[in-house]
This record gives structure tokens, sequence and C-alpha cells, in this order.
């Protein structure tokens, strides 16, 4: 079993006496594959992290590690231009414009074809390959013209769009035949399936059923499997009794406000952080919310921050933050409390225990794991989840209230709704979204995955 991935699973940290080594990466997606690569003595292909030279392979936590190096050219052209300022954005919507250079595409076909060849040289006869994500999509042909005897799967963490968005981007056809490398391409949700297979029949004009496509002699297939959470590790970690009373102390630093609003992203314009900022204004101008009796935590990890259109989003949002505390906020009481930091895993669990309101507005996301976490950490019962329906969570969380994220006046109501919750009411949509949950959790997602690629060898 070999994965790849654009980033290996350990990031590299320098002790005080700067010596370095190797720590695993927090991500709940680590968690998840591990087992399956380590119990089959596997392979993680993948960039460390640090432009530069690559180490050699080396064994971690029962796998093989295999890094793969990328120049700072590269990174610069292959990372931050093609992956995030052309694919993301066309990819979730065209919220902002994609730029598309070719120097920034010839070295993201230069980088796929090396993370090819490295999975071609590590991976055992007849291995089982799961491709990850928008930055790896040419690895799938790559792979198979090298190995043909490898079953190969390709899972997309962000949306699938449409085929009148997709086919701007000049290279369509050659990503299209990237994926199509794979045995298995496997979306967030159906209708990204369904984008994929239109745009192969149309594109190539293919053969092609509801979730097949017949291609070069070959079946693949197309389906969705909706990513998750470890979603006891975070329930545990939620209901300790260090969170439950790091809960207690966050809400009594915020001056014990009868409602919590809380919001927690990267920094990235897909996710609507300025939706849930003008909602709230505009509540807070017409007076059917007060502060402090009312307040609005937003962290907003940061992310990207060498992409041009994630410098102009944070100057946006930071002088909207600024000027919702000048005219809401009181000496040592802002109506906003913005938090541009990354913060431990725990203090987040508290937060989330804390919020009264989760405000979950992005404009287009693949799947939108805060959300997932949100519920998760509500074992008791308590909160409420405003969530986009453009997030592909609100397939799955249907009791959250679902909110448009272009339509202000909606998102408004909604919130308002939220805020005014009976919490008998409240309980059950909870209960009925931890039900979900509970059923389906990252480990089931992950076996889904696996037991229908190796159904394809
Ligand atoms: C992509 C897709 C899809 C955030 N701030 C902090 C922090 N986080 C953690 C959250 C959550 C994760 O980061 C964010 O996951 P999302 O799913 O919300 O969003 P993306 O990063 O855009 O992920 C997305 C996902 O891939 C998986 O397939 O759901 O649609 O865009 O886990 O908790 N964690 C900590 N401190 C922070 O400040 N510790």
């Amino acid at each position: 079993m070999v994965v790849v991935a654009n980033r290996l699973p350990v990031d590299q940290v320098t002790d005080p006496d700067g010596s370095t080594r190797w720590q695993r990466s927090p991500g709940g997606l680590v968690t998840a594959l591990e087992p399956f690569v380590a119990g089959r003595s596997g392979a993680w292909v993948g960039w460390s992290g640090s432009a530069g030279d690559a180490p050699e392979p080396f064994e971690s936590g029962g796998m093989s590690l295999v890094p793969v190096p990328l120049s700072e050219e590269e990174v610069d052209r292959y990372y931050e231009g093609m992956s995030n300022a052309s694919l993301w954005p066309l990819y979730h919507d065209v919220v902002e414009k994609p730029e598309y250079h070719r120097t920034w595409w010839d070295t993201y076909v230069q980088v796929n074809k090396r993370f090819a060849e490295r999975t071609a040289e590590v991976a055992g006869e007849g291995a089982i390959v799961w491709v990850h994500d928008y930055q790896l999509q040419l690895v799938p042909a790559m792979v198979r013209q090298r190995r043909p005897d490898l079953t190969i799967g390709f899972f997309l963490h962000i949306p699938f769009p449409p085929y009148e968005l997709f086919t701007q981007l000049p290279w369509r056809s050659a990503i299209v035949e990237g994926l199509l490398g794979a045995d298995l391409v496997g979306f967030q949700r159906p209708s990204a399936a369904a984008n994929f297979v239109q745009l192969a029949r149309r594109l190539h004009d293919l053969p092609a059923r509801s979730s097949t496509i017949e291609y070069d002699g070959r079946t693949v297939t197309a389906r969705a499997f909706p990513i998750s959470i470890d979603v006891r590790a975070f329930e545990e970690l939620a209901a300790s009794p260090q969170v439950v009373k790091r809960a207690e102390e966050i809400r009594a630093e915020l001056g014990n406000p009868s409602r919590i609003i809380l919001g927690v992203d990267r920094l990235d314009y897909t996710k609507g952080i300025t939706v849930r900022l003008d909602a709230f204004q505009e509540l807070l101008e017409e007076g059917v919310v007060q502060t402090p009796d009312t307040v609005m935590v937003q962290v907003a990890t940061p992310s990207r921050e060498r992409v041009e259109h994630y410098v102009h989003m944070r100057e946006t949002i930071e002088q909207q933050v600024g000027h919702i505390n000048g005219v809401h906020g009181t000496l040592g009481g802002p109506a906003v409390h913005y938090i541009n930091q990354s913060v431990p895993r725990e203090e987040l669990a508290a937060l989330y225990r804390a919020a009264d309101v989760m405000l979950v507005t992005p404009y287009r996301d693949g799947m939108n794991l805060v959300a997932k976490e949100y519920v998760a950490a509500r074992s008791d019962l308590g909160g409420a989840l405003v969530l986009s329906e453009f997030a592909g969570a609100a397939a799955e969380l249907r009791q959250a209230f679902l909110v448009n994220p272009h339509d202000i006046a909606g998102v408004k109501n909604q919130l308002v709704r939220a805020l005014r919750l009976d919490p008998a009411e409240g309980a059950k949509r909870m209960r009925a979204m931890r039900r979900h949950l509970a059923k389906n959790d990252l480990e089931h997602w992950a076996n889904s995955f696996f037991e229908a690629l190796r159904a394809q060898a």
C-alpha cells in the first residue's frame, strides 16, 4: 500500500539546541491512514514542507516515508501558483479569479512526474496506491504508465466544478486524462462525481454510465466518499474535565455573555468569513443583538500567506473587525474577538464547547470538518450549528440551520433563530446530527474507500 500526498505525515521541527527531528503531523487524515499503511508495511510519498534537498527514505510509525524534494521555484509555481492560485479558486466556484500561467503548469507537470516516479520505484508488485488531492491530479496516469500492475485510487478533498467552469482551464484535457489513470476516483459529494463523469464524457467523447467511464480498455469508477473526523477521539477530548473547565473559563474571560457566536477557519476566501461579519454587524446596527450580551469569536488560522488573494482578504477582514469593534465595542469589551493564530486542539475543543452558535458559512467547501468537530464536541447536546448549503457537510448535517451564504438576509434570519433556539429543540437537532456522525466517522470513510478500491483490483 502506498499513500501519495503533497505532504508527508510528519513535520520537521528544530529543537533549541539546533538539532532537527521529525514529528508526526497533528491532522486527522494521518491518524486515519496510518493503520492502513503501517499494517501493510506500506509507504507514504510526499513533500517534507521545506524547499531544497530531500532526505533519504526513513521509517516512522511502521511506515516507510519517502520524501520528494521541491526547490524554492517549484514551491512557488507548483504549490502556491498552480495549486493554490489556479486550481483552488477554479474548483471553488471561481470565488476569486484563477490565474493561469504556463510556467506554473509546466512546473506542476514536472513535480507530478517526480511524485509518480518515486511512487513507481517504491510500490511492491500489485500494490494498492492511494493518491490524494488537487496538487497531484496527473499522478494516477503517470503511475499507471510506469506500473500497469498497480491498483490506483485517487481522492479529491475539495469540490469538483461543473463542466462550464472546469473547461476554462487551458490544461483541462491533461487533468482529466491524469485522473482517468485511476481505477477509482473518489469525491466528497455525489454531485462532484457526476460533474467528473459528465466532463469525461463530453470532453473526451467517452462512453459513460452514471458512475463509471470506459477508458483505454478499463472501467474507471467515480463515486462519493464523504470524509469525516475521528468522532470518538474528538468527543472524548471535548468532554474531558480540563476542556469542560476551560470552556467555563472562556465564557468568563469573554465577560459571561448570554450568547457566544463562534467561527473557526483557515483564513481563506472560500470560507465566507466576511459573510458572518456582515450578518453580525447588521444585527448589531439594527439592535436585534447587543454587546456585551452577545459576542463573536473568530479564529482565523494563518494560511497561504504568500498568495496575493490571501493578503487582500486578510486586510479586508481585519478592517471589518476593526470597524465593528470601533462602533460596537466597549473598553475591554470588543464585539468581535479576532484570533489570527493557530490555537491548540484542546483550546479549539473548549471554544466549541463554550459556543452557543457555530457559524460555518463557506461559499463552497469540499466537506468542512469544523462543522463535524463542533457536533462531535457537543455531547452535552447544547449549541446550534448554522451551516452553508455549499459545504459538503450540509448533505449530512441536515438538522443544522442551513443558509445560502450569498443571501445575507437569510443568514441573519437563521443566525437569530439559532441564537434564540429553545434548548429542547436544540438538543433534538444535535442528537440527530450526532447519531449520523457516530456511524460515519473517519475510519468508516477510509474503510469504504479502501474496500471499493480493493474490489477494483
Ligand atoms: C480541506 C477541504 C475538507 C483550523 N484552525 C485550527 C485548526 N483547524 C483545523 C480544524 C479542522 C481543519 O483544520 C480544517 O478542516 P476543514 O475541513 O474545515 O477545511 P480545509 O483545511 O479547507 O480542508 C475541506 C478537508 O480538506 C478534508 O477533506 O473537509 O472541505 O477544503 O480540522 O479543526 N486546528 C487547530 N488549531 C487551529 O487554529 N489545532
